[in-house]
């Protein structure tokens, strides 16, 4: 391992890849997915400005002819796979949205890519998952460890990646190039490994990963979400329309609709952006009438495909993920 933290030329061969081009890309983006000029963010994020969470105090660097992926465990058949197997598979892109656990109610470690790779559920297949298994038990090359649960992997219908590519680059050293998971509707810390280099198909009580050990849940769905991002946190606006913005997840579901509230007034309906994906995150907007100067709160909540309603109980990060809803308060001028 050592070798491969600390060995040259990971970026230049990052660089020599040039572009990642799906064989099935996803289909084109509708326009108006986000209201950009209102203030959410882009409905693609910039590799870039994509968040990154990890424990790597230096970003390991792997270079794809020193990769390679080992599957095994509960399965029929060992697989062992190089980077030139992966990139002689049929690529496909998939557009998910991403968020962290520690993410506080209307924080920012949430963003959204079009990953291309290879169906999880399809090497799996290969391998042959035995009955009993309960989880995938994945490692990666600086020693991390994680733990997700064998049905959302093993399911074709939910779309689990071994992804190498972002925005139809390859990842960017610090999302885990060369090779990483991702998993729409599991939080990253059980689902999204960066520089994966073992896959273990187990049970729950043979393998216990980073966080779990550390207090965090061993099983963590992404809690439905939204935020407020216009106005801002103590913004100055005039009296009148204010037009709020903001964006909602609900990944693997989907966003149905989204409600904002002045003050202690009722919940109205947002107009929502055009609808891309169950596994992305969805933009909204919402004229808002304030008549009196002085402070006023505008709060947001999802409802999601399922028809369940964002719940207001405020809980902590811990242990499997906040929740709230996201109010920001702003001054209204004469
Ligand atoms: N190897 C490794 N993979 C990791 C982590 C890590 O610390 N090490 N952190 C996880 C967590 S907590 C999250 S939220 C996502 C974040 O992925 P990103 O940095 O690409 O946004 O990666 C996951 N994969
Ligand atoms: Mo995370």
């Amino acid at each position: 391992v050592g070798g491969e933290l600390l060995g040259d030329g990971a970026r230049e061969s990052r660089a020599a890849l040039g572009r990642i081009r799906p064989d099935r890309p996803a289909p084109p983006l509708p326009p108006g997915a986000d209201f950009r000029r209102l203030g959410t963010p882009s409905f693609v994020t910039r590799n870039d400005a994509f968040y990154r969470i990890d424990t790597a105090l230096v970003v390991p660097r792997v270079r794809p002819a020193d990769w390679s992926l080992r599957i095994h465990g509960m399965v029929a058949r060992e697989l062992t796979l190089t980077w030139d197997d992966i990139r002689a598979r049929e690529l496909v892109e998939r557009r998910v949205t991403l968020c962290c656990v520690s993410n506080p109610v209307g924080g920012p470690y949430v963003s959204t890519s079009a990953f291309t790779g290879v169906p999880l559920a399809d090497l799996l297949a290969e391998a042959g998952v035995r009955p009993g298994a309960q989880q995938l038990f994945s490692t990666s090359a600086d020693g991390w460890t994680c733990g997700t649960p064998i049905g959302a992997v093993t399911d074709r219908a939910r779309g689990a990646l071994l992804a190498v590519g972002m925005n139809r680059r390859p990842l960017p050293l610090e999302h885990g190039f060369p090779a990483r998971l991702v998993v729409p509707g599991l939080y990253g810390y059980v689902s999204a490994t960066k520089w994966v280099v073992d896959l273990e198909v187990t049970t729950w009580d043979a393998r216990s990963a980073y966080w779990r050990e550390r207090n965090w849940a061993r099983e963590a769905p992404v809690k439905t979400q939204s935020r407020v991002d216009t106005p801002r946190e103590g913004a100055e606006v005039p009296v009148g329309t204010v037009t709020a913005a903001g964006v909602a997840w609900a990944q693997p579901t989907g966003i149905d609709r989204v409600q904002v509230r002045l003050d202690d007034g009722p919940w109205v309906d947002a107009d929502l952006a055009a609808d891309v994906s169950d596994d992305t995150w969805r933009m909204w907007r919402a004229d808002v009438r304030v008549r009196a100067p002085g402070q006023h709160r505008i709060a947001c909540r999802a409802v999601d495909a399922a028809g369940r309603v964002q719940t207001g109980e405020r809980a902590p990060v811990l242990p499997d993920g906040a929740t709230g809803w996201h109010t920001v308060s702003f001054t209204a001028r004469p």
